[in-house]
């Protein structure tokens, strides 16, 4: 396919096109995550200006941690009708509250839009469960998108894969693996590394910048291609039967209990004969 026939096709795509019709689910939610200043705003950037085909436009711009201390926001963009991107706050140690507070983001636990709180114990996080139970949430179909860039060989490779597990596990789809900083000298070492890991579906490519968006073929077709094949993932998924709401509670109960056993590691840690009753 050629740029133009893949633009309209990820223009065109529709969850009600499906044999078995949309199954509840109105929109596809691509769900960023993954660290600090790997490539997550630009991706987006990058996504709607080969999308739009427009002049290239600064929609998701870096959200300092200083103008919301303590807070974060899921930032959601609208690239079709179908789908919408959500930049998802990034993390910087991968600590425990860190790793399941993006669990809770990429489940799609959290309200989207709004400032909330950034949890630290399991009460924190069954309250903002709780409160995006009322969001109807549960009719977005989940995809999780690592962003990671290819400039940064991976120093933990086990903490990764339980990532990207835990991941699966919380969305029921296995991280969608997109490298930025392609032409970086480690590229090859850092595709290898994810491969081993488990990630099927890999994309290497360089986002559009604010700095260089000058537009070329061979950009636009990679980040055209990696929707597409997205979108093609999905199609797949669509295939099989699906229950919205079950699925929902299932991961909802994955999260808490991550969330719970942290509270009692941190809770031993200060106090080792401690016994969290619920
Ligand atoms: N060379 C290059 N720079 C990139 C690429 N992706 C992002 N950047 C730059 O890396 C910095 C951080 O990117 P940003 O999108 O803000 O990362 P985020 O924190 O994950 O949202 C910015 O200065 C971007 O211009 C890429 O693929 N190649
Ligand atoms: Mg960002």
């Amino acid at each position: 396919m050629d740029s133009r026939a893949m633009r309209d096709y990820i223009r065109n795509f529709k969850l009600d096109d499906g044999p078995l019709g949309n199954q509840g689910y109105s929109r596809v939610l691509l769900q960023l995550f993954g660290f600090t200043g790997h490539g997550k705003s630009s991706f987006i950037n990058s996504c709607k200006y080969v999308v739009d085909d427009g002049p290239y436009k600064v929609f998701a711009k870096v959200v300092r941690s200083e103008e919301s201390p303590g807070t974060m926001i899921r930032k959601p963009y609208k690239l079709t009708e179908t789908i919408t991107l959500v930049d998802n706050r990034g993390c910087v140690k991968m600590n425990r509250y860190e790793i399941g507070a993006i669990y809770a983001q990429l489940g799609n636990f959290l309200p989207l839009d709004t400032k909330v709180k950034w949890q630290t114990g399991f009460t924190d996080m069954e309250e903002a469960v709780l409160y995006a139970e009322r969001c109807h949430q549960s009719s977005d179909f989940v995809v999780p998108l690592l962003i990671y860039s290819a400039a940064c060989p991976l120093t933990n490779k086990e903490d990764m894969k339980t990532i990207l597990t835990t991941a699966r596990d919380i969305t029921g789809v296995f991280p969608i693996v997109v490298l930025t900083h392609e032409l970086s000298e480690h590229q090859p070492q850092v595709q290898e590394s994810f491969r081993q890991m488990g990630a099927k579906n890999l994309f290497s490519l360089e986002n559009y910048t604010e700095k260089d968006h000058f537009k070329t073929r061979g950009k636009h077709e990679t980040i055209l291609k990696c929707l597409q094949e997205i979108i093609k993932e999905v199609e797949f998924w669509m295939l099989e039967e699906r229950d919205a709401i079950g699925e929902r509670i299932d991961r909802r109960n994955i999260l808490l209990e991550f969330a719970y056993q942290g509270e009692l590691e941190t809770q031993k840690e200060e106090d080792p004969h401690f016994c969290l009753l619920l």
